[in-house]
């Protein structure tokens, strides 16, 4: 467009020369029309560059609001994002991190399991595990991992009951909800719900078995040999407490208490040294944990050491894992005190609860039964509360965990 009227202006202007060299009015109105011309075409340039600088101020324009409107764009995509996630489960990842204890024992198999299947991606859930190999320091390293990785919740089963504040209220500084499952954590609150068994309710009910079985045997005094679980664990603590409160209150002797760690191998070596230490001195063992006791049966058959219904020595344990059970069906465990490993549906429940706006309960017991075979089983009650007993029989054990 500026071409062409550069163009018709400079014809037009030499047009006006030639008649200008023909000189006289003519020359005279050449003149002006050159002049005209002259002018023109500089009010042509300045409108060409005032257009060619209105063309760029309206390009720069142009990039700024389409820069502007990118921005927005991705502000906008960060946002729902952000609402995605934040709703997780209805249409976006839910992310749980799960610091598990260990894999010490067939309990802690079915709790892992458990939780893998809860979490699965099926369900809407991304799960980042973590053995921490009954390690303390390895388990707050993993918390940490989770706090950095900015997952949506934490899963805790604390290995002991101490040392967690420091960390909780790191994950609680990053908007991270916990829950802790299993064990329990007594040396802060800062997380949103417990998800587990009464412990000391287990050792409660081991002891006031015992009595209640000890008079129907006819059997007058006890002397117990204890194999813990891992020191300054709440399970640990609990069983000990709960059965060692009966102990004191009947008069029982309780003639040693070892850690075996919650692992076979544990309680075979601290069961070898009781043989040992306390050989014909004994008449109950008590194993905190299934694997335990099947260390310490390989130890007293080591040692000619006799257990069981009708035997020399009652073997209590806990756990009531299927291989415990079988134990009890085979007539070597006398009884069994469960602690319920499928916490994770529950564990589910409260984060939908979260996820939904909602307040969980702050502590959720799981149910747990208490096993023998039908000769071994005896009225009792714990806190002045009827306990039943589950007869173990092959459908009993078939559907245990
Ligand atoms: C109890 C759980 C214990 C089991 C053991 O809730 O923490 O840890 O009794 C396991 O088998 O190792």
């Amino acid at each position: 467009m500026k071409r062409k009227i550069l163009s018709v202006l400079l014809t037009a202007a030499f047009v006006a020369a030639t008649i200008a060299g023909c000189g006289g009015a003519a020359g005279a109105a050449a003149d002006t029309a050159g002049a005209a011309a002259d002018t023109a075409a500089a009010a042509a340039d300045t409108a060409a560059d005032t257009a060619e600088a209105a063309a760029d101020t309206a390009a720069e324009a142009a990039d700024t609001a389409a820069d502007a409107a990118a921005d927005t764009a991705a502000t906008v995509e960060e946002a729902a994002e952000e609402v995605k996630e934040a709703a997780g489960g209805a249409g976006g990842t839910i992310n749980v991190g799960f610091a598990q204890v260990g894999h010490e024992s067939d309990w802690r198999t079915a709790s892992t399991k458990s939780a893998q299947d809860v979490f699965s991606e099926a369900n809407g859930y991304n799960l980042s595990f973590v053995d921490c190999d009954n390690d303390s320091a390895q388990q707050l390293e993993a918390v940490r991992g989770f706090i950095e990785q900015g997952v949506d919740y934490i899963i805790i089963d604390p290995i002991v009951s101490t040392g967690w504040d420091t960390v909780l209220a790191e994950c609680a500084d990053a908007d991270i909800p916990v829950i802790v499952i299993d064990r329990t954590i007594d040396d802060s609150d800062k997380y949103v719900s417990w998800v587990g068994s009464d412990f000391l309710t287990e050792g409660k009910a081991a002891g006031e078995w015992l009595k209640a079985y000890a008079e129907k045997q006819g059997i007058k005094e006890i002397n117990a040999l204890i194999i813990q679980g891992t020191t300054g664990s709440s399970a640990q603590i609990g069983r000990t407490d709960g059965f060692s409160e009966i102990a004191d209150r009947e008069g029982w002797t309780i003639l040693d208490k070892q850690t075996g760690d919650f692992t076979e191998e544990g309680g075979q070596q601290v069961m070898e040294s009781y043989c040992k230490s306390y050989e014909g001195k004994f008449n109950v063992v008590v194993c905190e944990n299934d694997n335990e006791a099947f260390g310490a049966m390989t130890a007293m058959d080591n040692a000619g050491v006799k257990y069981g219904p009708g035997n020399d020595v009652i073997l209590i344990s806990y756990d009531a894992c299927t291989a415990g059970l079988k134990e009890v069906q085979a007539g070597k465990i006398t009884a069994d005190f469960e602690c319920n490993p499928l916490a994770a549906p529950t564990v589910e429940g409260v984060i939908q609860t979260l996820q939904s706006g909602g307040t969980p309960e702050a502590q959720i017991l799981v149910p747990d039964n208490w096993y023998a075979l039908p000769d071994q089983i005896v009225p009792f009650a714990v806190d002045g509360k009827d306990q039943s007993m589950v007869e173990v029989t092959d459908e009993v054990i078939e559907a245990q965990y």
